[in-house]
């Protein structure tokens, strides 16, 4: 699933680690008279005091890069003009004093302490400097750094069917994160690089659904209706999602809702046999509301806690069928719409299930053969294109091969993680 989307991020984690190992110089903490920037605020790492010195920050990936020095160096570095190339950190200049009480360390008191105490303040002085140090020396990269990589995972992302205005939303929170930003230095160009994709994936890959959650905080029948067009693995889904939803310990009614095409009564019926699920069925060519209304009936009467329906394959352009789903609705009165597609069908998929839920409506989505797809781009952009989220893959022909999606375990599955 997704390897060759996997594959091309992993060049483009490395080469962007590469950029941030070599290009990246260490700039001087902000004082109050700099311009704010968008750094995230860091919480500062404690130093106890009294305790002993802090650990010396590891700092560089590149074995031949210099450790920093702890001692605040007595003039201040020159202000580096351009950009200076071939080591990762630089000598700092003087940081600026911390701008306001940091952590539970006492400021360092402006009057002449008495002898005694002039030690113990002394100390206190400088363990304060020295945090300002561990805590606020910083990276920073030039969009000239990274535009080439930018370039290339644009190229990747669009190669591997996610959305362009995903893409573009993707590199602009790449871009944003690195360039310019301050960085602490204590994370390697790995992590940088991870945590930037990651966060940037994530942004796009919207909150996820937890569907048993939704169902147990529900009244219920919940009633879950099943849309898309033809051919994508509504049916199987249905099945696959009624199997999933008994394993968590819910009771299950099937709608055969397709009484359109041949075969298709069969063909969930042999499904919900198998896995012990009790099916409604009218005859073929009946009024697809009408069983399904059935379904949610005896629903409640028996109380049960879900009804999946399953309904004919259908293209949004064919207005009768579209009418007949909004029937279906109204009389179903779905708590969720879930829209199947194809995750092979890459931009079709994500343009259709716009089109369906401009019509129709869609809660969230449903890839199906995933097993098959290379590339992940619909799954990536499905979700932030029509704001709906990604619910279930289907990973395989079997009762099981479905997928929870989770952005965080969708993210994992694509960049996995620093050391990888
Ligand atoms: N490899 C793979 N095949 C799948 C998956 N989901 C469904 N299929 C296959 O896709 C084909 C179509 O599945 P159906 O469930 O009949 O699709 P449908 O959307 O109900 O089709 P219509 O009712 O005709 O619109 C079947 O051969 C399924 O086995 C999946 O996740 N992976
Ligand atoms: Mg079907």
């Amino acid at each position: 699933m997704f390897e060759g989307l996997r594959g091309k991020l992993a060049g483009v984690k490395a080469r962007l680690g590469g950029v941030i190992s070599e290009t990246a110089v260490e700039v001087p903490p902000l004082s109050a008279s700099d311009e704010p920037v968008d750094s995230p605020v860091e919480t500062p790492v404690a130093v106890p005091q009294g305790g002993p010195a802090p650990e010396e920050p590891t700092l560089s990936p590149s074995p031949d890069a210099e450790p920093p020095s702890p001692v605040l160096p007595a003039e201040p570095a020159p202000e580096p003009e351009g950009r200076p190339r071939g080591g990762l950190f630089r000598r700092a200049k003087t940081p600026s004093e911390p701008e306001g009480p940091v952590d539970d360390q006492p400021p360092a008191s402006p009057l002449p302490a008495p002898a005694d105490e002039g030690t113990a303040a002394r100390k206190a002085g400088v363990l304060t400097k020295l945090k300002v140090l561990v805590t606020e020396r910083e990276l920073i990269l030039k969009e000239d750094d990274v535009r080439e990589v930018l370039d290339e995972l644009e190229l990747v992302l669009l190669e591997n069917d996610v959305a362009f205005p995903v893409t573009e939303e993707i590199i602009d929170h790449v871009r944003r994160d690195l360039v310019g930003r301050h960085r602490r230095f204590r994370e390697s160009p790995d992590e940088i690089v991870v945590e930037t994709l990651r966060s940037a994936l994530l942004d796009v890959l919207g909150d996820g659904f937890d569907l048993p959650a939704f169902i147990r905080d529900h009244e219920r029948p919940v009633r879950i209706l099943f849309t898309g067009v033809n051919g994508t693995g509504k049916t199987t889904t249905v099945a696959k999602v009624g199997s999933f939803l008994k394993r968590e310990g819910f009771s299950v009614v099937i709608a055969a809702g397709d009484t359109f095409r041949a075969g298709a009564i069969e063909q969930i019926d042999i499904h919900a046999e198998r896995l012990g699920i009790r099916v409604i069925q009218h005859k073929q060519g009946g009024d697809p509301s009408a069983v399904i209304y059935d379904a949610v009936e005896y629903a409640q009467a028996h109380g049960m806690d879900v009804v999946l329906a399953d309904t004919a394959g259908r293209f949004h352009n064919k207005q009768n069928l579209m009418q007949q789903l909004g029937k279906i609705r109204r009389v179903m009165k779905p708590d969720l719409v879930f829209y199947v597609d194809e995750a092979v069908a890459g931009n079709d998929a994500v343009t259709r299930a716009e089109e369906f839920d401009r019509t129709v409506g869609a809660d969230g989505i449903v890839l199906t053969k995933a097993d098959m797809d290379s590339k992940g781009g619909a799954a990536i952009s499905i979700a932030h294109t029509i704001g709906k989220p990604l619910v279930f893959l289907g990973t395989g022909q079997g009762y099981d091969d479905l997928a929870v999606v989770t952005p965080e375990g969708l993210v994992a599955d694509l960049i996995g993680s620093a050391e990888a």
